[in-house]
């Protein structure tokens, strides 16, 4: 037996490095490699391995506390005296660089380059985007983690530490392997972020997600990374839409209570949408990439996008082509409900062949919808805002309604979606041409 030293090797050219974490305690019994500390520069997290193996007897620093080359951090008690202090000078260099995930510069050194050579090769080819890792990022990771994952062929970038300071764990990395075990795909795992102590900046609070944010978020993040969307903007001039609404709805204030309908602009989008699908039926398709083939659906069937105290959800509106707009306003305003008291059943949520995003009772100019999958298309809708239009004689004050179509390009061409909501637009323009 015999107590050594543990220093902190030759980091390079830093100084007065920040302890971000203490790994170790006194009594706790490590091997050889096993990381002591964690380290912070401006650009990198670095854990310290121990030189020895044995059991700790002190610890001389705590977090925060600054540290340079031959720093003392520990006392060990050592079975076996054997100096390994150069053997670990080398690979704590090489970890450094597998951590600070910043272009290097060419050394022409061998050990300076294969790590990272060594973490390329690890990319799977088809996983891409959600696993490729972020240019400049840094996963805080111990060297045994790090190598469980790389057993495992995961990117660090991909998974949420759980650890102190969001340290990455062997069961941060288990959790990930399992759920994509159970997902059957990659692209559902939401890609984390290295995230800093925010609190040092000033006062904080975490909020849980909600459950059906959890559900809907890799949901919209899978949309996102596979569907090349492209959105095409319009502005429907709907004043004359408008004008027949208002008419509508002083009618609607005549009849008993309990017949009364609220009837926003949004059922006769509905509607239009409805004919417009009619005209361009790609829209209102799914791809199915196995076969290469559009399915074309001949119901139309409409998600609408509700907001609700948990979150975002899409009931659906069967059939909306055979409905009236008064009826349609009514099974809105019943779905709307049904979402935000969380009574939707299975069947209300299912089957929608095309989605409208709403947000012209909240505000906002123009946005881009994410489309819903397997669907090909959705349309955003926002505020009607009064606007100078030339008429080819002067500027009249005319109800402009702003459209976002995002559409997925692998099926649906620009000259399309340009048509589709010039169609769409024209519809609302003059609604009496839905009956033509
Ligand atoms: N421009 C101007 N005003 C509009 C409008 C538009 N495009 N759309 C609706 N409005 C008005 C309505 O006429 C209504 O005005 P009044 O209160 O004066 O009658 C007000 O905005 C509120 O409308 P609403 O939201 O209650 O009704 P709706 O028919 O437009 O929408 C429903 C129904 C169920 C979609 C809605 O309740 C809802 O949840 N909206 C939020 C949608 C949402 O969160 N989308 C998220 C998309 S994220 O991808």
């Amino acid at each position: 037996m015999a107590t050594k030293q543990i220093l902190v090797p030759d980091i390079g050219d830093f100084s007065d490095v920040a302890i971000i974490d203490v790994y170790i305690s006194e009594g706790d019994v490590i091997e050889v490699d096993d990381p002591v500390i964690a380290l912070e520069s401006a650009k990198a997290v670095t854990d310290i391995p121990s030189p020895y193996a044995g059991t700790i007897k002190k610890v001389h620093v705590k977090e925060g506390d600054l540290v340079s080359k031959d720093s003392l951090l520990a006392d060990i008690e050592v079975e076996e005296a054997e100096q390994k202090q150069e053997e670990t000078d080398k690979k704590v260099e090489t970890q450094h660089e597998e951590i600070v995930e910043q272009p290097q510069e060419e050394t022409g050194r061998e050990e300076d380059k294969e790590p990272q050579k060594e973490e390329k090769e690890e990319v799977p080819p088809k996983k891409a985007p959600v696993n490729a890792q972020q240019p400049g990022a840094v996963y805080h990771a111990t060297p045994s983690v790090r190598q469980y994952a790389r057993e495992l062929g995961v990117e660090l970038s991909s998974v949420e530490g759980s650890g102190p300071h969001g340290r990455i764990t062997r069961e941060d990395v288990q959790q990930l392997v399992k759920s994509v075990l159970k997902s059957g795909s990659v692209a559902s795992t939401p890609v984390s972020f290295e995230l800093e102590d925010f609190s040092v900046y000033g006062e904080i609070e975490r909020k849980p997600l909600t459950r059906i944010q959890k559900i809907s978020g890799p949901h919209l993040q899978r949309s996102w990374q596979t569907i090349p969307l492209v959105t095409q903007f319009d502005e429907a001039d709907v004043t004359d839409l408008e004008t027949f609404r208002h008419t509508l709805k002083e009618e609607m204030a005549r009849v008993p209570k309990e017949q009364q309908v609220k009837i926003s602009i949004l059922p006769f989008i509905v509607k239009a949408v409805t004919a417009a699908l009619d005209a361009y039926p790609e829209l209102n398709s799914s791809y199915d990439g196995a076969s290469g083939e559009l399915i074309i659906k001949k119901y139309r069937h409409i998600g609408i996008a509700v907001d609700t105290p948990d979150g975002l959800m899409v009931p659906v509106l069967r059939d909306a082509d055979k409905k009236g707009v008064k009826e349609i306003a009514a099974e809105l305003s019943l779905l709307g409900e049904k979402a935000r008291n969380g009574k939707l059943g299975t069947k209300d949520i299912s089957g929608a062949s095309f989605s409208i995003s709403s947000l012209g009772g909240i505000g906002g100019t123009m946005f881009t919808p994410i489309i819903n999958p397997p669907e090909a298309a959705i349309l955003g809708v926002s505020k009607i805002t009064k606007k100078p239009m030339w008429n080819g004689k002067e500027f009249v004050p005319r109800d402009m309604l702003p459209l976002s179509l995002s559409y997925d390009h692998r099926v649906i061409d620009g000259a399309l979606g340009a048509r589709f909501v010039t169609y769409l637009s024209s519809l609302l323009g003059d609604i009496k041409r839905i009956l033509l």
